[in-house]
């Protein structure tokens, strides 16, 4: 590697462990002695007190329950030496609940001025991955990729380049990228994380202000909270306190989880629940709900899909259509229900049948409930019981506290990400269907990061004035491998050649990694966007150096009721450069010059200037005074209270007659069971499972609070609070295999292995093994721990199964 390149490559476990000395270290590291952060306190002859501040408006970024916690960054001499947090208030004086700043987000000063930043155009002089790199010229980067690109897609058709974007920067301007693909009608790699757990969230009620549910400001009005695969405490620190607040109102919190988390251990009751069993659970509460007559049968009625009838031959509604009594499709064809022994419209249905089997002139039909609960009754309580390695009892004891007050689930990612996700979600909207937990204040889902509130009116407007232009196809990311394999996934069949990667780690962060390194092996050519050499950039042909974010200008509107103008605190460092700049400069060379013609403000302004806007009184001139700018309801957001749901039916759903798969090329798809709850296994990780017997362990992940996926690994200060990977074992495995506290041991199955420290946790359930989540190659002692994840996903919707593996575990000494 040539020296003027990267000063320091990425961190490696043990050259970390020698460049760390405390954090005086740390600051000598980075450059920094002269302008320590003020949070130290002034240096001896208090000289800062004389030097003159400038506060910059910027935010934190990171796909974290924050992604862009609102930051003031104090820059004195040029350089950025405080981060502060503002005080902000709501349009109604309250303090801003959404605003904070973890632990990491002090750290970003240490990131801006970081060792592992790329500060210029890099090749790779070796083959990919063995860290030889030369530098290069911008003319010679944008030269090389385009030229290649254009080689490429003349070769193998415009699909032949496939973009892949990650979760790094949700700002306007940082996903420009999506221009370039369009008018190169380049294919995508689309991530699909999180993916089956959110859209099935979504399915419920509709996509509307919520992103799906109700908002993280009416938990407190909850008297119970089912924290269900979610570990706030790690993974939502800035938002934690609406549930404590919760707690602090009385309300009562069950913890559902395989691991005793944080949270758990602040919890009334906690649940170690098998993995991948969630549904179950839920299945097995309705029941009981249901014995007891707790069933919410006005609620079924009035606000959810349950009486609206559901044909026998097709499992689609029957409509007035059906009866010859309007014309399919349109408005006036409504949706039929039973009622004093007739089909009515649904709007008609004041007190319609939800239990049954009819006939409609000769056509067979039963309310979409009569469908559910024969999902519900395929299961007895002592199948669920043992599935689920809880009792009966317990179960009993579950629904008893769900059913006594206003109730919220609180859920989070952790049942996404198996291969059966979608049915944990269907099985929690199902259960607050069938009980009525739902409609009210403190009543139905929060969900981890959906629940935030999330600013509207920004239309980055990426694709204006393309028409005419069309992308190439998405393949889903758990298909990706087989498309490079065989050239072929479901219907698709294409030849990706050259990739560019932004914004993401997908070689860190994706499942089965060796897959994803096979993938990008086949490839005759890849590029990487990012400010730090990360694992994905490692590999690359071509790395580019994308400035840090208080280096670039940009509109937020994720995670925060405020839209947040960022302005640039301090000039690009090294030849680094924003990705509008750079997709500007690639676009141009590919020919798109009139396409290119915009600044980064106008590309804001335009963004920024649209009817949503402007009802919310965001204006380009409010946002360059005020850089944050309320947009968002000023009343917490409450399903069917105030905000309706936004379903096909305009019901809240748990029976779908459109279930398709996301995805046309998608082929193997069974529609009838798609339709409604219901539960299967894992694809692999059921302890019932062949593959069971010669790895009998699940290998899952969790947050924790010094990293956001890969980022921040390598901040030293955080690094010095947590050196290094462990995987936590419970004490039952443990003593089986012989391993003690401290022990270094190797974790593996057919697809790979990771070698690392064990720390043994009475916490965890038996058979179940945990890492914290974001560690990349050189933190492992040998191996890597996406080494052992499958790619199995789901039917409807392309999840993410990084949970989905089975494993063992040995000593190594
Ligand atoms: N510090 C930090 N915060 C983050 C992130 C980060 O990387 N770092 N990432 C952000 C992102 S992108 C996301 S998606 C969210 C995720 O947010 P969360 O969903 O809260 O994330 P996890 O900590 O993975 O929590 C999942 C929990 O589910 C449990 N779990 C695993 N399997 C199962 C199961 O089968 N059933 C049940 N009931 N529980 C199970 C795990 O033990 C864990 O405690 O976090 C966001 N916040
Ligand atoms: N084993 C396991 N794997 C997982 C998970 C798990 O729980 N367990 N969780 C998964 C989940 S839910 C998620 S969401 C994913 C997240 O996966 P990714 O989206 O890949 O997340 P990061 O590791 O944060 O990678 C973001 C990259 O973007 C770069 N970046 C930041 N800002 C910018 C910018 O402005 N421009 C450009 N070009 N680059 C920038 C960063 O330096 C970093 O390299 O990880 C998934 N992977
Ligand atoms: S790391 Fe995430 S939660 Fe922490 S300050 Fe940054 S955006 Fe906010
Ligand atoms: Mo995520």
């Amino acid at each position: 590697m040539s020296d003027s390149v990267l000063e320091h490559k990425a961190l490696t476990r043990r050259n970390f462990l020698k460049a760390t000395t405390g954090a005086a270290g740390v600051v000598a590291m980075s450059g920094l002695a002269a302008c320590q952060p003020s949070t130290n306190g002034p240096a001896e002859d208090n000289t800062s007190s004389e030097v003159a501040e400038e506060i910059y408006r910027s935010t934190c970024m990171g796909n974290c329950s924050g992604w862009g916690c609102i930051l003031d960054v104090v820059v004195r001499e040029g350089k950025v030496c405080d981060i502060r947090k503002p005080d902000l208030l709501t349009p109604d004086g309250q303090p801003n609940p959404y605003q904070d700043i973890c632990l990491k987000g002090y750290t970003n000063i240490e990131r801006l001025y970081a060792p592992d930043r790329i500060l210029y155009p890099m090749r790779q002089t070796g083959e990919r991955g063995s860290d030889n790199w030369e530098r290069i010229t911008w003319d010679e980067a944008i030269k090389e990729i385009t030229t290649k690109w254009k080689a490429i897609q003349s070769e193998y058709g415009k699909e032949g380049v496939i973009f892949m974007s990650g979760t790094g920067n949700s700002g306007a301007a940082a996903g420009y990228a999506d221009r370039l693909r369009v008018l190169m009608g380049a294919s995508l790699i689309s991530q699909a994380y999180d993916n089956a757990g959110s859209m099935a969230l979504g399915a419920h009620c509709g996509w509307g202000v919520t992103y799906g549910q109700n908002e993280l400001r009416d938990l407190p009005n909850a008297e119970v909270v089912f924290v269900w695969g979610t570990n706030p405490t790690e993974a939502q620190p800035i938002d934690f306190h609406f549930l404590t607040s919760a707690m602090e109102n009385g309300a009562k919190v069950v913890t559902i989880d395989p691991v005793f988390t944080t949270t758990a251990a602040k919890s009334d009751k906690f649940v170690p629940i098998r993995p991948g069993t969630d549904a179950l659970l839920a299945i097995g509460m309705c029941q009981i709900a249901i014995k007891d007559g707790k069933e919410d049968a006005l609620n079924l009625k009035k606000a959810t899909v349950a009486p609206l009838l559901v044909k026998d031959s097709d499992g689609k509604y029957l409509r007035l259509s059906d009866l010859g009594k309007a014309k399919a499709g349109a408005e006036d064809d409504s949706i039929l229900v039973w009622q004093n022994g007739e089909a009515v419209p649904m709007t008609m249905g004041s007190d319609p049948e939800i239990r049954g089997h009819f006939e409609v002139e000769g056509i067979k039909v039963q309310p979409a409930y009569q469908i559910l609960l024969d999902r519900i009754y395929e299961w007895d309580m002592d199948t669920i019981s043992e599935y689920t390695d809880i009792s009966t009892e317990t179960i009993q004891e579950l629904t008893d506290i769900y059913t006594s007050g206003r109730a919220m689930i609180y859920c989070g990612f952790g049942p996404d990400h198996f291969a059966n996700c979608v049915t944990a979600y269907y099985g929690m909207l199902a259960l607050m269907d069938v009980t009525g937990q739902e409609n009210k204040k403190g009543a139905g889902l929060c969900a981890t990061d959906y629940s935030t509130a999330h600013a509207i009116g920004i239309m980055p407007g990426t694709k204006a004035g393309l028409d005419g232009f069309s992308a190439g196809r998405t393949v889903y990311a758990p298909h990706f491998a087989e498309l490079m394999d065989t050239g072929k996934t479901g219907t698709m069949e294409f030849t990706p050649r050259a990739l560019f990667s932004y914004k993401g780690n997908p070689i860190g962060n994706q499942p089965n990694r060796q897959s994803w390194l096979n993938s990008f092996m086949k490839m005759d050519f890849i590029v990487v966007a990012d400010m730090f050499m990360c694992e994905t950039a490692s590999y690359a042909d071509i790395v580019l150096p994308v400035s840090f974010l208080f280096e670039q200008t940009d509109l937020m509107s994720s995670f925060s009721p405020y839209i947040r103008y960022n302005e640039r605190v301090v000039p690009e460092m090294g030849e680094s450069k924003c990705d509008f700049d750079i997709v500007t400069m690639l676009g141009k060379a590919m020919g798109f010059e009139q396409y290119f013609t915009q600044t980064v403000d106008e590309f804001l302004e335009a963004a920024s200037t649209n009817d949503t806007a402007a009802s919310m009184g965001v204006t380009w001139e409010k946002l360059n005074e005020e850089h944050r700018v309320w947009a968002y309801p000023v009343e917490p957001v409450v399903v069917g209270e105030t905000h309706q749901p936004i379903t096909p039916t305009g019901r809240l759903e748990f029976y779908w007659e459109d279930a398709t798969p996301q995805e046309s090329y998608i082929t193997e798809f069974d529609f009838n069971k798609e339709r409604c709850l219901y539960w299967e296994p894992p694809a692999e990780a059921w302890y019932k499972n062949e593959k069971a017997t010669k790895y009998p362990l699940c290998f899952i992940s969790e947050r924790d609070k010094f990293k956001t996926h890969t980022m921040f690994g390598s901040v030293s200060s955080l690094r010095e609070l947590h050196p290094e990977p462990f995987v936590r074992i419970s004490s039952d495995d443990a003593a089986a295999r012989g391993i003690v506290e401290g022990d270094i041991v190797k974790i593996h199955n057919d697809r790979g292995y990771v070698v690392c420290r064990a720390a043994i946790d009475a916490g965890v359930r038996p058979s179940v093994l945990i890492m914290d989540h974001g560690w990349q190659k050189w933190d492992f002692i040998e191996g890597h721990y996406a080494d052992l994840s499958g790619t199995y996903t789901g039917a409807r919707w392309a999840g993410i199964s990084f949970y989905d593996n089975l494993c063992d575990i040995e000593k190594v000494q």
